[in-house]
Order: structure tokens, then sequence, then C-alpha cells
């Protein structure tokens, strides 16, 4: 029977175990520059025996029009390549393997972080109501409502496109990411394209399911064209109500996604099973994910399938021996248990992490969470 310990070829990653660290954002990258401490952060995470099998990173912003929350990190300037080469190496050092999360927040996000001020873009000129964190004159983090966005225009899309390629190239090209996942889940600019709560559009990228996926399948094959398939993955939340997202018939939605995604040969489809960081069924929101992974399955897709959302060491145990999923993630768990995979094998009890300490600040509930003695 196969456990949560045992190894995976997953594309062209060699995994040392089906545990995997899923993105979680901290805002300690000041200036949106990965740093020393963030190094540390991911070490202590990286290697296989104790922690992940496979590091995903944070949201990274392919673009400034991509940043949607203060002092998060980007992957567009040399700086920010530079940055991301000590995080990589402290990884790899470790034993570990690290994806870079491609991000592009689309409405979720602030003009005081855009470019000149300017408003955000997304599919329609529709406010999501939910929040976005800012930095106030006096250098102080808040949680501010997120500004009204502009429709961008069609002829804005290649130029989106080229953002994700050139951002995945300098991630593994340039960065040394071992490979790149695509954010097209929790209410951001790929869902906000594909769902019909946030994308009222009338040309070729609005409407029926086809159009409305069209950027994501754009945007996959291009990253992909640019890195190879097998260093690609994609992260998908069919019903999170996460940024304020909704789709009105979500499950003929994503089996056309995953038939559509199932002949790239991407390294991984990574599943946030529910309500993103909360209930794992929502009452109105029905979604059977046991038959959107048949839909991939069916139409050839190969690569591993990894299940988020609310695991704990009995679940995932359960879900790798069934079947059911080959990877399992994990994101507030390795917040404060950088040695997950060894309190995984002890059935330790899980620790919470101090929520005062999730976004911004520097040290601490960041790198001073100590692994088990
Ligand atoms: C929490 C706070 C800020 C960003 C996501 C990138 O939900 C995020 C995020 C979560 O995917």
């Amino acid at each position: 029977m196969t456990s949560l310990f045992d190894p995976l070829q997953a594309g062209a990653l060699a995994l040392k175990s089906r545990i995997v660290m899923a993105p979680v954002t901290r805002n300690r990258a000041r200036g949106n520059l990965p740093n020393a401490l963030m190094a540390t952060y991911y070490a202590q995470r990286a290697n296989p025996a104790t922690g992940a099998g496979l590091i995903v990173s944070e949201g990274v912003a392919i673009s400034p029009q991509g940043v949607g929350y203060a002092d998060v990190p980007g992957v567009w300037s040399t700086a920010q390549i530079e940055g991301w080469k000590q995080v990589t190496a402290a990884v790899h050092k470790a034993g570990g393997a690290i994806a870079a999360q491609l991000w592009h927040v689309g409405r979720i996000s602030h003009t005081n972080l855009q470019p000149g001020g300017q408003a955000p873009v997304a599919p329609s000129p529709i406010a999501a109501n939910t929040r976005t964190y800012v930095f106030d004159a006096q250098g102080q983090g808040s949680f501010v409502p997120a500004s009204a966005p502009r429709e961008l225009r069609q002829d804005e899309l290649p130029g989106i496109v080229r953002d994700y390629a050139v951002a995945a190239e300098n991630a593994i090209k340039s960065a040394g990411f071992d490979a790149v996942e695509i954010h097209a889940a929790n209410g951001y600019l790929l869902e906000q394209f594909l769902k019909t709560g946030a994308n009222h559009r009338r040309d070729d990228y609005g409407g029926d399911i086809e159009n409305r996926a069209r950027l994501l399948l754009e945007v996959t094959r291009a990253v992909a064209d640019a890195v190879g398939r097998g260093r690609v993955g994609i992260r998908l939340s069919p019903v999170t109500p996460a940024n304020d997202i909704v789709d009105a018939d979500p499950q003929p939605l994503y089996t056309y996604v995953l038939q559509q995604l199932a002949p790239l040969g991407l390294a991984f489809i990574h599943m946030v099973e529910g309500a993103t960081g909360g209930p794992r069924v929502i009452d109105d929101r029905p979604f059977d994910c046991a038959a959107a992974k048949s839909a991939y399955r069916l139409a050839g897709g190969h690569g591993a399938w990894m299940v988020n959302n609310g695991y704990d060491a009995q679940m995932a145990e359960a879900a790798i021996a069934s079947g059911a999923a080959d990877l399992v993630s994990f994101g507030r768990p390795f917040i404060a248990m950088p040695d997950l995979a060894a309190r995984l094998k002890a059935h330790s009890p899980f620790v919470q992490p101090d929520p005062a300490t999730l976004y911004g600040g520097w040290e601490k509930g960041y790198t001073d969470y100590p692994a088990l003695g």
C-alpha cells in the first residue's frame, strides 16, 4: 500500500515523499524582493525526511500589475531573481525541491499597489467584496477593501500571457526553481476569467465555458512551452468563495478545464477541495472532486493529483493509500510545524500558528517555530 512517505515521479520532478508544502502568503518580501530570512524559512521546511517532498512557494507576482498585497515577492526583475537564488539554493542544500507559484491577482489589489496608482485590472469592471493588505504612510500594515478594477482590453491579454511565460523562465532558468505552479485558484485573475461571477465579457474571453477558460489555457500552454511541461503544475479551486468568487455551474466548467489540461502533460494538478482554508463541503456549492479527477484521467491526464484543504495525518494517509490522491499539500500546518512530515509520521497533534504573525512582520511567527526535539 502506498504511504505518504513513499517517493513519486511527478513529471520531471523526482519527489522524495507525497507531502507538499502548499503556498502560503506571508508578506516578508520587503519591496517585493525575496531575502535571506525567506531562504531560512523555506530551508527549515525543505528536508524531505522531516518536512516537504515538494515546496510550492507563496504566490509570486509575475509583473508589477500582478501585485495585490504589500511585500509579496515578484519574479519579474533581476534583483528578484537574485533574491530567489538564495532561497532555491538553501532548499536544494537541505535536499528539497521548490516550485514558484506564478500569481496575477487581477482585481484583488489596491491602487496603492499598482503601477502609477492605477486601478487593478480584471475581466470585467466588477469590484470584489474582499480585502487586500497594504501599508499606510507610517508603514503600518492593514487589510483594506480591494479597489474597483478596470476591464482588460482583449489586446492586453497576449501581454499577460507573455508575462506568465517570462516569469516561468525567470523562475526556472534563472532563479533555480525546480518547477512552477500556475495560480488559477482563490479568486485571482485566471479564476476571475473562468467564473461567471467575475467575467461578464462578450468577446472571445467571456460567455461560454470555452471562452472563459481560454486565458487559463493560453497561459498554461505558454508556460509549458517556455519551461517544459514536466515542470509545470496548476492550482484550481472549483467552489472556493475566497475573494468573492463564484461560478453558476462549476462541475461542467472544471470538467472542460481538466479535459483541456489533460493532453498538456503537466507534472501536477493541485485541487483546493471546498472553501480555501475553510469547510471542505459547502452546502450551496456542491462539487464532485472524484468526478473531476476521473474526467482528467479519462482524457489522458497522467500527472500527479494533488489535494489540499484541512487534511490531517489520517485523512492524508487514507487519500494516498486509496489512490484518491498522489500528493497531499498542507498550508497552514507547515507554518507552525516546519517538521510536519516527522509529526505526521508520529501522529503528533497539530500546532496552530499565531494569527497575529501570519502576514507581515519578520522572524516572529515565521522562522522561530521549533522542530520537535
Ligand atoms: C491569504 C492572504 C493573501 C494572499 C491565496 C495568495 O489565497 C493567497 C493569499 C491568501 O491564494
